[in-house]
């Protein structure tokens, strides 16, 4: 007789979007160290190893108990020879010493630091890294040239680096949808991305835009600019327009992870709310009768305003691509890269943030809503809270 807990390992399901993955799971200990195994194959550009590590964390946030031993594991999917023996160690020792090493590693921590810039990929990361650069004060202090989106990245560091609460979302979420009606009254917006999953925090706050009206959503990104900059409430932005051509665009490149929306990256000036900026206040004071303020006009300081950045990202889509689009820009990023495997693999489909395509039947499957899209990929409907693979 199999012990209690081989049957709910026999039954997970090999793509995570097959699978109900919560925020709040029973095995941190050990994604966590994947994840940095994950992470650091991605700053080595090994993409297959990243993605490998990342479905074995992926699998065992699935497990609905803490894993105690190898027998836990017996009949779960995705775990590699390299993973199966980091969880082994850090079941028996406590601690893999490959992950530490690597947590420790310079080229980990610069990597980490650098490409935590806003506009900075691991590319750029890594070439500065080989030329001895180590922080965004480096940067600086050897005058590299960097884009107007690594200027603000550099500029907003501090900020940028602390996450960004429910409730400062939630104030976000305020001003988008005043800016938004403001311009185009009827318009509806979705709050995205890991907020829209259950997250307490996230590292931006991202936001769907559509009207009902096919067609009024044209041009929208603009005038929505336009209105927060009259309004002060802009550090950055920048706008990149819909590129998206059904016949273009539509079967060859559709499974292509990156969309071809309207969007706008940016940094949005948030007021820091009465009863956080009253310590802070008392700083600022401070800071004008030292003369603290003179140093460098090129950072701000968080601690010294009653505002802080917060990095935005606003998405405009046809209502016609509306649940294609609220499907893409839920993630997990895993969830969205599983979902794409799927339907290639196993359905002859390609899916994206604009369309699902048959190849089988040659054409597009239409959807309204993000539960016709997984009955069209023959899967039982996941959840934005159990999408957190
Ligand atoms: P992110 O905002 O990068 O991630 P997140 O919201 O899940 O987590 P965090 O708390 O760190 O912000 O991306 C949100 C979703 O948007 C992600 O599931 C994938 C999608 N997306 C695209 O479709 N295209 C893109 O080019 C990017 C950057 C994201
Ligand atoms: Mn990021
Ligand atoms: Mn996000
Ligand atoms: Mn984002």
């Amino acid at each position: 007789p199999k012990p209690n807990g081989d049957s709910t390992a026999m039954l997970m399901k090999s793509y995570a979007c097959q699978r109900r993955t919560p925020l709040k799971h029973h095995n941190s200990f050990l994604t966590e160290a994947l994840e940095i195994l994950a992470q650091n194959a991605e700053y080595n550009d090994n993409e297959g190893r990243s993605v490998a590590f990342r479905r074995a964390a992926s699998v065992l946030k699935a497990l609905p108990r803490r894993v105690r031993s190898m027998q836990d594991l017996r009949w779960l999917p995705c775990l590699g020879d390299h993973s199966q023996r980091v969880i082994k160690e850090i079941l028996e020792d406590g601690s893999s010493r490959e992950v530490e090493s690597t947590r420790q590693s310079e080229q980990y921590q610069v990597m980490k630091a650098l490409t935590g810039i806003f506009g900075v990929g691991v590319r750029t990361a890594d070439r500065w890294f080989r030329e001895g650069l180590r922080s965004p004060d480096d940067l600086i202090r050897t005058g590299q040239q960097l884009n107007r989106e690594q200027q603000a990245g550099v500029q907003y560091y501090d900020d940028l680096q602390k996450p960004v609460t429910k409730a400062e979302a939630d104030v976000i979420s305020d001003m988008v949808e005043k800016a938004v009606h403001a311009v185009l009254p009827g318009a509806e917006i979705q709050l995205m991305g890991g907020f829209r999953r259950g997250k307490e925090v996230g590292h931006d706050v991202d936001f769907l835009i559509t009207h009902p009206e096919e067609g009024k959503e044209e041009g929208l990104m603009p005038k929505i600019t336009n209105w927060l900059k009259e309004q002060g409430l802009l550090l950055y932005q920048k706008t990149t327009r819909n590129s998206y051509l059904e016949k273009m665009d539509g079967p060859a490149r559709a499974s292509s992870n990156m969309d071809r929306f309207e969007r706008c990256f940016s940094i949005f000036k948030l007021q820091k709310s009465a009863a956080s900026c009253k310590s802070s206040s008392a700083a600022s004071a401070e800071d004008v009768s030292t003369g603290r303020e003179s140093e460098g006009p090129a950072e701000h300081h968080p601690e010294a305003s009653g505002w802080r950045a917060v990095r935005v990202d606003l998405v405009v889509s046809p209502y016609s691509q509306f649940a294609f689009a609220t499907l893409g820009w839920t993630g997990s990023k895993l969830f969205e890269r599983e979902l794409r495997r799927w339907a290639g693999q196993e359905k002859h489909m390609s899916l994206s943030s604009h369309a699902l395509y048959d190849s089988k039947q040659n054409l597009y499957l239409r959807a309204k809503t993000e539960e016709e899209i997984f009955a069209h990929l023959g899967l039982e409907f996941i959840p934005p809270s159990e999408r957190n693979a």
